[in-house]
C-alpha cells in the first residue's frame, strides 16, 4: 500500500507559525519576512512527511489563518464590508480580526467550532447575490513548491459540500441555490491544479458524516458528478464518522478514490475494505487524528492483511483525519510520568507509525490473531450513583437558604472569574516555571495579586467577588497538572484558531485528587473581604473535552473519575468558608456527538458528571455554573437539568436573543446574562446595560436575575475593565431602584 497524509499541522513545533503571525500583526515582521517563514515550515513539514515514506504530500494544508478562510477566499466570496482583493493576505487577516484597509472599525466574520473539535473556523458569509470568482492561484503557488522541492504534491481543499454547509446565508436564503454554481467554481480551482501539475487533489467533506438533510445528499451528487470530467483525480475525504445511512450513496460517488475513518467507523472501513475492487483507490485512515496513543500496528496489520494483498497500491493508508488537532512532535517532551512516552504518538510519529504499518503489509509479516485495546465497558455501564447526584433539597426549597447565608441585594453584581492577566503576572509565572522564581516568592507574589484583586473590586462595589485567577494559564491544562493519572506536556501545542494554541493535557491512567487545588488562593481572597467570593473550577466535561482522553473506557468513565476528584474540592472550598462555588462547563455543548442519535446518551451521562461535581454541598451554598461560545438552544433541557442555582452566559454580543429561548422554554433558577461584550476593547455605557437589564427583566423576576459580564476578563486590560464595570454595577443599582416595591 501507499501511505498518504490528509493534513499536517501548520502551526509549528516550536509555534513558529504564531510568532510569525504576531510579529506582523504587530509590525515587527514586514511581508517578505512573513512569507519566507511560512516556506520554511511548508518545507520542514513537507520534508518530515517525505521522510515517513509519505507519498503524495499534502499541500494546502497549511494556512496564515484558517483553511476555511483560505477556501472562501479562492472561491472570491468576500462579505462587502472587506472590499479588497481576496487573494491579498491582508484581506483574509481583516475578514478573521476585524478591521478593513483604512476602517478600524469593520467587524470580522464570524468564527466557530470546526464540528467536534477544538479548532475553529472562519464562517463564510453567503447571500441570495452572492458570486463566485474562482482562482486557486494561492495553492498553485504553493504546488510549485512542493515540486520545486521534489516532492509529488496533492491539493487538499474544504470540499464544496462541506463549504456551502457551514457557509451563514446572512439574508436568510437558501445556500442550496448556490450549489450549481458552486460545483462550477471548484471545476475552475480543479483545473488550474490541474494545470498546474496537480494529479490528485484531496477534498474534505467532513459534513457528509453529520445528520445531512435528503436534499443536500442530492447536491452532492450533483455537485461531484459535475467534477467527475475535469484534469485531476478526486480523492473525497470524509472524517470524524460515517455518512450512516447515506453510505452506500457515499461510495458510489464518482471520484477516483474515497477516504474513510477507521478510528470513528472502524466496521464501515472493514466492510468497504472487504469489498472494495480496486478500481478505484481506498484510503484506510487507520491512524487516530483525534487522539495522541500509539496504534496497535499488530492489529492493524490483521485488520489490513487481505485487502493489503488484494489491492496492492489502491490501498492507501492514511491517519483517519487531518493531523491538525494533535501536537506536531514528541520530540522534546522529557518530562512525561515515567513509562508514558513510549504508548504516545504526535503527529511525527504517526506518519512513522503509517511508514511501519506499511513495510509490515508489504513484508506479509501478517501476525496471526488480530485485536487492539478498545473498551471493554460501554457508556451504559458507567454508574453514576444516584444518591449523590441531588442536592437535598430542590432548587425553590435551596433559595431562602441561600439568602438567608449570602445576604445580597437584588440582582447582584459579579463577574465570572478571571480579571485582567496582566504582563507583570505572566512574567512572574515564567520566571517561577523557568526556576528563576522560587515556590515561595511566586506564591507572595500570587497573593499579593489577588490582594490588589479584592481591593479592587471593593472600591467598584461588586456584591460577588472573585480572586481573579493570576495562578492559572489555562484553565484546563490548570487543572491537569494538579490531577493524579492526567500529564501536561512542555509543548504539546494545538491550534484552536488563528495564532492561538492551547496545550491539551493527557489522560492517561485513573484519576484522583492528590491534595487541594485551588483551596489556599480561596482562603486568602476570603480572608481579605466581608463580601462573599466565589470559588472557581472547572467542570468534568469541559476539562474531559479539551483533553486527551483514555481510549480503554468509555469517555463517561472518565467523567466520571473527574468529577469524583471535582466533588472532593468542592466540599473542601466548602468547608474553608465559600459560600458560592461555581463549575464552568463551557464546553458542555460541544461534546456533543455529531449524529443526533448519540446525543441524549452523551448529555445523560455529562449532565450527571456535573450533579456528581457539584451535588455534596449543603443547600445553603449556592452553586453556579457559566457557559460561553455555545447555541444553547438544543441543549435548555440538559442545562436545566445541572440544577446549578445560578448560571451565566454570554448573551450580550447577541442582545439576548437567547432570553427568548431561555423564556420559551423556562428556566428554573437563577440566571445572569451577560450584559457587558468582553470580546471588545469597547466599555459600554451605563445606559445600554440597563437597556439589556430591562430586557432580561420582562422574562425573569429581578429575585432571580444577576448582573455580570459575558465571559473571563482575562483578555481585557484594568483600563478598559475599571470603568465597564463601574458601569455595570451602576446600571445594577439603577434597576434595583427602578423597580423597588
Ligand atoms: N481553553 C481550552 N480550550 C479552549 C479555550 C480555553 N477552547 C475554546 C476556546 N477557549 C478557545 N479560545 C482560546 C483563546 C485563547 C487562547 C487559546 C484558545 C490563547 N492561548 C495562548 C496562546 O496561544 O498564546 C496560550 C495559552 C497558554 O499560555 O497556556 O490565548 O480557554 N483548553
Ligand atoms: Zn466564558
Amino acid at each position: 500500500p501507499r501511505i498518504h497524509n490528509l493534513g499536517f499541522p501548520r502551526i509549528g513545533a516550536r509555534r513558529e507559525l504564531k510568532r510569525a503571525l504576531e510579529g506582523y500583526w504587530a509590525g515587527r515582521l514586514d511581508a517578505d519576512e512573513l512569507q519566507r517563514r511560512g516556506a520554511e515550515l511548508r518545507r520542514r513539514h513537507w520534508r518530515q512527511q517525505a521522510a515517513a515514506g509519505v507519498d503524495p504530500v499534502p499541500v494546502g494544508d497549511f494556512s496564515w489563518y484558517d483553511h476555511v478562510l483560505d477556501v472562501t477566499a479562492m472561491l472570491g466570496v468576500i462579505p462587502e464590508r472587506f472590499a479588497g482583493n481576496p487573494l491579498d493576505l491582508d484581506t483574509r487577516f481583516h475578514m478573521a480580526r476585524g478591521r478593513a484597509a483604512g476602517r478600524p472599525d469593520v467587524a470580522p466574520c464570524p468564527m466557530t467550532k470546526w464540528f467536534d473539535t477544538n479548532y475553529h473556523y472562519i464562517v463564510p458569509e453567503l447571500e441570495a447575490a452572492s458570486r463566485f470568482r474562482a482562482d486557486p492561484a494561492p495553492l498553485v503557488a504553493e504546488l510549485a513548491e512542493a515540486r520545486a522541492e521534489g516532492h509529488t504534491p496533492k491539493p487538499v481543499l474544504v470540499g464544496p459540500l462541506t463549504w456551502l454547509r457551514l457557509a451563514r446565508p446572512i439574508d436568510g436564503s437558501d445556500p442550496l441555490a448556490h450549489a450549481d454554481a458552486l460545483a462550477e467554481a471548484y471545476a475552475r480551482l480543479l483545473q488550474g491544479l490541474g494545470e498546474a501539475g496537480a494529479d490528485w487533489v484531496q477534498l474534505d467533506e467532513p459534513a457528509l458524516a453529520t445528520d445531512l438533510p435528503q436534499d443536500w445528499w442530492a447536491a452532492a451528487e450533483r455537485i461531484y458528478d459535475a467534477l467527475r470530467t475535469g484534469p485531476v483525480r478526486v480523492l473525497l475525504a470524509v472524517y470524524f464518522g460515517d455518512a450512516g445511512p447515506w453510505q452506500p450513496r457515499l461510495e458510489s460517488l464518482p471520484v477516483a478514490g474515497l477516504h474513510l475513518d477507521g478510528v470513528r467507523a472502524t466496521e464501515t472501513l472493514a466492510t468497504a475494505l472487504e469489498r472494495w475492487d480496486g478500481e478505484r483507490v481506498l484510503s484506510a485512515g487507520v491512524i487516530d487524528g483525534r487522539n495522541v496513543w500509539r496504534s496497535d500496528l499488530d492489529a492493524l496489520a490483521g485488520r489490513l492483511g487481505p485487502a493489503a494483498r488484494r489491492l496492492g497500491d489502491a490501498l492507501w493508508l492514511a491517519p483517519s483525519c487531518p493531523l491538525l488537532h494533535v501536537p506536531v512532535d514528541l520530540e522534546g517532551e522529557t518530562r512525561l510520568p515515567e513509562g508514558l512516552r513510549p504508548r504516545l504518538a504526535f503527529a511525527v510519529q504517526k506518519l512513522d507509525e503509517l511508514g511501519e504499518l506499511a513495510r509490515r503489509l508489504d513484508a506479509a509479516e501478517l501476525p496471526a490473531s488480530a485485536g487492539g485495546a478498545t473498551a471493554t465497558t460501554r457508556a451504559e455501564d458507567v454508574v453514576f450513583p444516584p444518591e449523590r447526584l441531588r442536592r437535598r433539597r430542590p432548587y425553590p426549597e435551596r433559595a431562602p437558604r441561600q439568602r438567608e447565608h449570602l445576604r445580597l441585594p437584588r440582582v447582584p453584581t459579579t463577574t465570572i472569574g478571571s480579571l485582567p492577566q496582566t504582563a507583570e503576572i505572566r512574567r512572574t509565572r515564567r520566571d517561577w516555571r523557568a526556576g528563576r522564581l522560587d515556590d515561595a516568592a511566586y506564591e507572595t507574589r500570587m497573593r499579593e495579586e489577588i490582594g490588589q484583586a479584592i481591593a479592587e473590586q471593593e472600591a467598584l462595589g461588586l456584591d460577588v467577588l472573585v480572586h481573579g485567577e493570576a495562578e492559572r494559564n489555562d484553565m484546563v491544562e490548570y487543572f491537569g497538572e494538579r490531577l493524579e493519572g492526567i500529564a501536561t506536556t512542555a509543548g504539546g501545542w494545538v491550534q484552536s484558531y488563528g495564532s492561538r494554541c492551547v496545550k491539551p493535557p493527557i489522560v492517561h491512567g485513573a484519576i484522583s485528587r492528590p491534595g487541594p487545588i485551588t483551596v489556599p488562593w480561596f482562603r486568602h481572597a476570603q480572608s481579605l473581604t466581608e463580601r462573599p467570593v466565589k470559588g472557581m473550577l472547572t467542570g468534568p466535561v469541559t476539562i474531559l473535552q479539551w483533553s486527551f482522553v483514555r481510549t480503554d473506557q468509555p469517555r463517561a468513565e472518565t467523567a466520571r473519575q473527574l468529577a469524583e476528584a471535582l466533588r472532593a474540592e468542592v466540599a473542601e472550598l466548602e468547608a474553608a468558608g465559600a459560600r458560592i462555588i461555581q463549575i464552568d462547563e463551557p464546553a458542555l455543548r460541544e461534546g456533543l456527538p455529531l449524529r443526533a442519535a448519540e446525543r441524549p446518551d452523551y448529555l445523560r451521562w455529562a449532565v450527571d458528571a456535573f450533579r456528581l461535581a457539584s451535588a455534596g454541598v449543603d443547600d445553603s451554598t449556592q452553586i453556579h455554573t457559566h457557559m460561553c461560545y455555545s447555541e444553547f438552544g438544543d441543549i435548555l433541557d440538559a442545562i436545566t437539568e445541572l440544577d446549578a442555582d445560578v448560571i451565566t452566559i454570554e448573551a450580550a454580543r447577541s442582545r439576548m436573543a437567547l432570553l427568548d429561548a431561555f423564556a420559551e422554554h423556562g428556566y428554573p433558577n437563577e440566571i445572569g446574562p451577560g450584559i457587558y461584550d468582553i470580546h471588545s476593547p469597547r466599555v459600554p455605557e451605563q445606559q445600554e446595560m440597563l437597556a439589556l437589564l430591562e430586557a432580561a427583566a420582562r422574562v425573569f423576576p429581578l429575585e432571580r436575575l444577576w448582573a455580570n459580564p459575558d465571559c473571563g476578563l482575562k483578555t481585557r486590560s484594568w483600563a478598559e475593565i475599571r470603568p465597564a464595570l463601574a458601569n455595570l454595577v451602576a446600571a445594577a443599582r439603577t434597576l434595583r431602584a427602578r423597580h423597588e416595591d
